[in-house]
């Protein structure tokens, strides 16, 4: 544990908040998995989401739920009238997932309402909790999308009329399990907004340190690129002669490490091949394509680099190409003052710290266009994340609370 100045009445219950982790983590294992599934709105998500209100409940937060199904615990304040200061991530995780991604920064806001709750104290200005739906994005585009729609930047009917890439409404399947809400997307501004999540990278390990202040984040754009070809004959038809929709989509994401030059980074996520037989060349492939950068014309230079390759690959092949941009975020730079706070608090408790960019998109990216909004990062081992083998050490996971704690306490002026 991180030493805590004497004053203070305000104390983190770090084994409830490592239970929770732990408890929250459990849900959505599969028996063949080593991680947990909780795709946005499938069952699992719903059970996921039922936990955490009755964790609300239990702290006896005011609970509302909004039309896009994001999820509000509210400890009232002495003086209710003012804007929340609010402290929130996710729940729902990619397939296979670590147990850490969002429901850290969750659980770790729940942390410091009991820690108010036990300290017999009221905040002198609300604090609410917050779990967005579908930060994700992977069922869902785009993602971040409860936190999007809560900022104004997507229309809450066009989010509830979003098909996934199973077909499914979005809508359907929020009424479905139960989350469909009634309180409008942004009916309450926060008056500032806090994140604390894990770096998803390993850049505070391989420096050896405890926090990370982070000040920006990067632009996102993701891709979903449709190759139409012919399906023929594998054994008659000439090289020469073929459209191979196959080739022409695995060409394409073998040069994309060209494309992912001066700090630009591109993943191809997802391909699929039609009719995906050993003995047919591809009449179609389909595959995506995410780029980021924290710099704004580095991104759409990258853009315009893959779109000419595209171009080039799919002319000599002679194929049909259609592009659809799925998202398309523009680099964020986090409140300087919340940051500044971040990093008064990560010194005041002797935490080593670094100023930093999020390579990965989260909900703070979104609340940061209608409040003030930061983050604060942990370290991953290894750098691991989106994977069952996401980690971060107890002891860190508690210097990161702490943190979080320091800056409210800090922020609301108490003792
Ligand atoms: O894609 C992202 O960066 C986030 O995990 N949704
Ligand atoms: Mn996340
Ligand atoms: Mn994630």
């Amino acid at each position: 544990m991180c030493p805590r100045p004497a004053s203070t009445s305000l104390n983190l219950d770090g084994e409830t908040l490592l239970c929770q982790i732990r408890l929250l983590g459990e849900i959505g294992v599969e028996p063949d998995q080593d991680g947990r599934t909780r795709i946005a709105l499938t069952d699992a998500d719903k059970a996921g989401r039922d936990q955490l209100l009755r964790w609300m409940d239990a702290l006896g937060l005011e609970v509302k739920i909004d039309r896009i199904g994001n999820i509000f615990g509210t400890l009232r304040a002495a003086d209710d009238q003012q804007a929340p200061l609010m402290i929130g991530s996710h729940i729902d995780s990619v397939a296979n997932a670590g147990a850490l991604d969002g429901c850290y920064g969750v659980l770790a806001g729940l942390a410091v309402l009991r820690a108010y709750r036990e300290a017999g104290l009221s905040p002198s200005r609300p604090i609410t909790v917050a779990a967005f739906t579908n930060e994700e994005g992977v069922r869902y585009q785009p993602d971040m999308m409860g936190s999007l729609v809560y900022a104004g930047g997507l229309d809450v009917e066009t989010a509830l009329n979003a098909v996934g890439t199973d077909g499914t409404r979005l809508g359907e399947e929020l009424a479905r399990i139960g989350y469909a809400g009634d309180l409008e997307p942004g009916a309450q501004v926060p008056h500032e907004y806090l994140e604390l999540h894990i770096e998803q990278g390993p850049i505070l390990e391989a420096e050896g340190l405890q926090i990370g202040v982070v000040e920006n984040l990067q632009g996102i754009s993701w891709q979903q690129v449709t190759v139409k070809g012919s399906a023929n004959h594998a054994g008659t038809t000439p090289m020469h002669l073929r459209h191979d929709a196959g080739w022409v989509a695995s060409s394409v994401i073998s040069q994309l490490r060209e494309i992912a030059v001066d700090g630009t980074l591109a993943t191809a996520g997802c391909m699929r091949f039609e009719p995906n037989l050993i003995n047919v060349i591809p009449r179609k492939a389909t595959f995506t394509v995410d780029l980021r950068d924290p710099d704004e014309a580095r991104l759409q230079a990258a853009e315009r680099r893959l779109a000419q390759l595209v171009a080039r690959i799919a002319d000599a092949e002679g194929v049909e190409i259609q592009s659809a941009q799925w998202v398309r975020f523009q680099p964020v730079v986090f409140d300087a003052g919340l940051a500044d706070a971040i990093e008064a608090s990560a010194s005041r408790l002797g935490l080593s710290h670094r100023r930093m960019t999020s390579g990965a998109g989260h909900d703070a990216q979104m609340i940061a266009r209608i409040a003030p909004a930061a983050m604060i990062f942990v370290p991953s081992q290894d750098g691991v994340s989106h994977n069952p083998r996401e980690h971060t050490g107890d002891d860190l996971l508690l210097s990161g609370a702490e943190v979080l704690l320091d800056v409210v306490r800090h922020r609301l002026a108490q003792p």
